[in-house]
């Protein structure tokens, strides 16, 4: 196989169809790194690395994923065999810590290569190879007014799109937020399967009280009530309530899966391909996962169709996907940067099945929405987060 001849990244925003309220950040648009690795035959590669809120999500910004990738991980990736995605990850490990979303980046670049190169999806290069053509797809309501939620809901249900909704609480007192989800549950009944996530957004006892009251109210799962590094408050709140609690920011990646359930600190897992540093390191997680008996959903850091295909390659290998996914990030963007739409219908995204990712970008609307692109004063500016 020919060697690796250019790595290139470039950070694109994209404005969401509407303001996405998080309990730490307010979303305008959604800011990804696209990372494209060519090799001297002139296939190319493409990779995304994305976060949410700019540094509110965790300690990696789009900013610092495209350093990290351009000043301290391209060198590395020249000359190399991108077949070799293991070696490679391996040697950037040696000299960069942590740096989840750019590691998942690239390493995603390097196997879109290797499977067009090979005619081949990402997804019969990791885990056995697929299992399912088809991934169930949540969608959060978050605009943060409980009758636009609501009208939301019952109009992408109508439509089929999905049936599975997940509510971002954690910026109010707690019985407020419990109120605005009980009424969208009670407009949804048992047409919907209603979440939700805290973000981290509460304390040990703020979470004891929100969980009484939300499994009062028919909640389905509860998703990182406290933060992720207070494993004991975890294992306490899973040991007392009988509505699942969902491990999200606490897995950062197989080290801490195995810190988590050795606890029996989560009775779900969110698996994140970006916080996990990878498809790899986010297969082991899932394999930790079905070990314990922790049941798994398949999550997003809200990332474009790049990171989204990528995502549902590895979900559609994993034996078991008892809470479905959250792959609607290309959704919330205005407009995505694939030259073909993802295919969502009858609530589910089908996972492309061409060599590769199984997708094309379009050059046009990355020109149009990249960062560094040359604009006259009188053409808005995406606003930062
Ligand atoms: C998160 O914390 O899970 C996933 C869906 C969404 O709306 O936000 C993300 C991040
Ligand atoms: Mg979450």
């Amino acid at each position: 196989m020919s060697g690796i001849e250019s790595v290139d990244t470039l950070i694109i925003d994209l404005p969401t169809i509407r303001p996405h309220v998080l309990a730490m950040a307010t979303m305008h648009h959604q800011s990804i790194v696209l990372v494209r690795i060519r090799d001297t035959d002139g296939v190319e590669g493409v990779g995304e690395g994305t976060t949410i809120g700019g540094f509110s999500y965790c300690e990696e910004s789009p900013e610092s994923t495209k350093l990290a990738i351009d000043d301290y991980m391209a060198a590395t990736l020249i000359g190399r065999d991108p077949a070799q995605v293991g070696a490679i990850m391996a040697d950037i490990a040696r000299h960069v810590v942590g740096n989840h979303m750019a590691k998942c980046a690239v390493e995603t670049a390097l196997l879109d290569l290797v499977g067009k190169r090979l005619g081949l999806p990402v997804s019969e290069l990791i885990g056995g190879g697929r299992r399912r053509d088809r991934l169930p797809v949540a969608w959060t309501l978050a605009s943060g007014d409980t009758a636009r939620d609501v009208e939301e809901a019952g109009r992408v249900l109508a439509e089929r799109r999905h049936n599975i909704f997940k509510l971002k609480i954690g910026k109010r007192e707690v019985r407020e937020d419990v109120a605005h989800v009980a009424a969208i549950k009670r407009a949804l009944g048992d047409r919907a399967s209603v979440r939700v996530d805290v973000n981290q957004g509460w304390s040990e006892a703020q979470a004891h009280l929100g969980m009484r009251l939300l499994q009062d109210a028919d909640i389905d799962l509860v998703e990182q009530p406290v933060r992720g590094k207070n494993h004991a408050a975890m294992t306490r709140l899973s040991a007392a309530h009988g509505i699942p609690l969902m491990a999200d920011e606490a897995l950062r990646g197989p080290a801490d899966a195995f810190a988590v359930a050795s606890t029996a600190g989560a009775r779900v897992f969110a698996l994140k391909i970006a916080q996990a540093g990878g498809l790899y390191a986010a297969h082991a997680v899932a394999t930790i996962a079905s070990a314990a008996g922790i049941g798994l959903y398949g999550g997003t850091m809200l990332e474009a169709g790049v990171g989204t295909v990528a995502s549902a390659q590895l979900f559609s290998v994993l034996p078991d996907l008892e809470w479905g996914t959250e792959l609607f990030g290309s959704l919330l963007v205005r407009e995505d940067i694939l030259a073909e739409p993802l295919r969502y219908a009858d609530f589910h995204l089908e996972v492309p099945t061409g060599p590769g990712l199984g997708i094309a970008l379009d050059e046009d609307r990355i020109e149009f929405y990249r960062r560094d692109r040359p604009r006259s004063p009188a053409q808005s500016i995406p606003e930062k987060v």
